[in-house]
């Protein structure tokens, strides 16, 4: 088992100071919205979410085991998977309790942390796909599952247990799906899963296991805790005294968007304003069309799209709008490919455990005459 790094903690999570953290032990701290402008973000603005203590590897010695049903179990150092061909993608990693702190204003959700909209960051990652490392160990067709196992224990498991998560063979034998080293070209920091973390495009957070040491094929999903963990219950459900199957186990990321631009507290002028933001569409969906708001929902203005950086991005928009004196509400609600659009409230997917609020973007402010 890993032991804990006992050294000082802003060596080790190396952030910016305007971070809004959450909780300093295990290290769980949102981008702050200016960072979220950006279309790659910067390592020391990139979104932070752990459920323990960073744990303690020797890349040295460290090994990447690939076993269970497999013809050929492999034990890989960083030099073995190095010589696999390198490859890069630009991938959008969204939490899926992004945006709970609006469900919690709906009905209270304790124990769990109240993000905000900021659990949501792009980087260019590099390191083999996980498709060639496989390939290489040969998956038997029963296997219908890849786990993963990180080498972090966590408490928040009874009893305590390595993060893990799994995802179907489907995902894990396309290309997108890496084992990476490197974030926008620099080595993978210790906080981000050094030295190898899993990165699985356009699904929630929890799947991009960090400080990887096991992959198994398997005939069904992991038994690990934070697999059915991140699930959606019914809003009826008590969390403590559900099954494993009682929930919707959470893959693909849903469509949603963000009002970045004008924020909350922005002093603005009434008259043409352009309001900007991001949408995301998980998985193999694009981001169709953002619908922006300023009067309730009576009129609605289609967005500018920035061109995404890959097929795996969020993708920047604007607008002008013009707002009337006083106070307003914008609004923003983005559609996919497979025309699905977001709720428009956060009552309607509101859930036991808070996750997956993809309900549309609000902001309410006061406009100068
Ligand atoms: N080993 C391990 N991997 C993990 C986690 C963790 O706590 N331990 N958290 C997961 C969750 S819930 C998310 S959203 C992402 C966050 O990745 P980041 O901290 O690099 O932003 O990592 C995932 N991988
Ligand atoms: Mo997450």
């Amino acid at each position: 088992m890993a032991d804990v790094v006992d050294i000082d903690r802003m060596g080790i999570w190396d952030k910016r100071d305007d971070m809004l953290v959450h909780q300093e032990e295990p290290y769980n701290a949102e981008t702050p919205p200016g960072a979220l402008a950006a279309p790659i973000t910067s390592l020391d603005a990139f979104y932070c979410r752990n459920h323990a203590p960073i744990p303690r590897i020797d890349s040295a010695s460290w090994r990447l085991r690939v076993e269970g049903l497999v013809d050929r179990p492999l034990e890989l150092s960083m030099d073995d998977l190095r010589r696999f061909t390198e490859r890069t993608v630009v991938a959008t990693l969204q939490c899926a309790g992004n945006r709970r702190a609006d469900l919690m204003e709906v009905r209270d959700i304790p124990g769990q942390v109240p993000w905000g909209p900021g659990a949501v960051s792009t980087a260019r990652w590099s390191g083999v796909s996980l498709a060639d490392v496989l390939a290489e160990a040969g998956v038997r067709p029963q296997a219908a599952h890849i786990a993963f196992t990180g080498a972090d224990v966590s408490q928040q498991a009874d009893p305590p247990q390595p993060f893990g998560g799994s995802i179907p063979m489907t995902k894990a034998a396309s290309g997108e799906v890496l084992l990476a080293w490197a974030m926008n070209d620099q080595a993978l920091p210790a906080a981000h899963g050094a030295p190898l973390r899993v990165v699985v495009p356009g699904w929630i957070g929890a799947r991009s296991v960090k400080w990887l040491e096991r992959i198994g094929a398997q005939a069904e999903p992991t038994g690990n805790h934070f697999q059915t963990e991140y699930s959606v219950l019914p809003p009826e459900a008590d969390p403590e005294a559900v099954g494993p199957g009682d929930g919707i186990t959470l893959g693909p990321v849903a469509i949603h968007c963000a009002i970045l631009r004008p924020g909350g507290n922005e002093r603005v002028a009434a008259g043409p304003t352009e309001v900007s933001g991001f949408a995301f569409a998980g998985e193999n969906r694009t981001v169709a069309r953002v619908d922006v708001s300023a009067d309730h929902g009576s009129t609605w203005t289609h967005a500018d799209l920035d061109p995404p950086e890959s097929p795996w991005t969020w993708q920047h928009w604007r607008t002008v709008l013009t707002l009337p004196p006083g106070e307003t509400e914008l609004v923003a609600r983005a559609w996919d490919s497979t025309a699905a659009v977001q709720a428009e409230s956060p009552v309607t997917v509101w859930n036991p455990r808070g996750y997956a609020n993809n309900a549309a973007a609000h902001v309410r402010l006061t406009c100068r005459p």
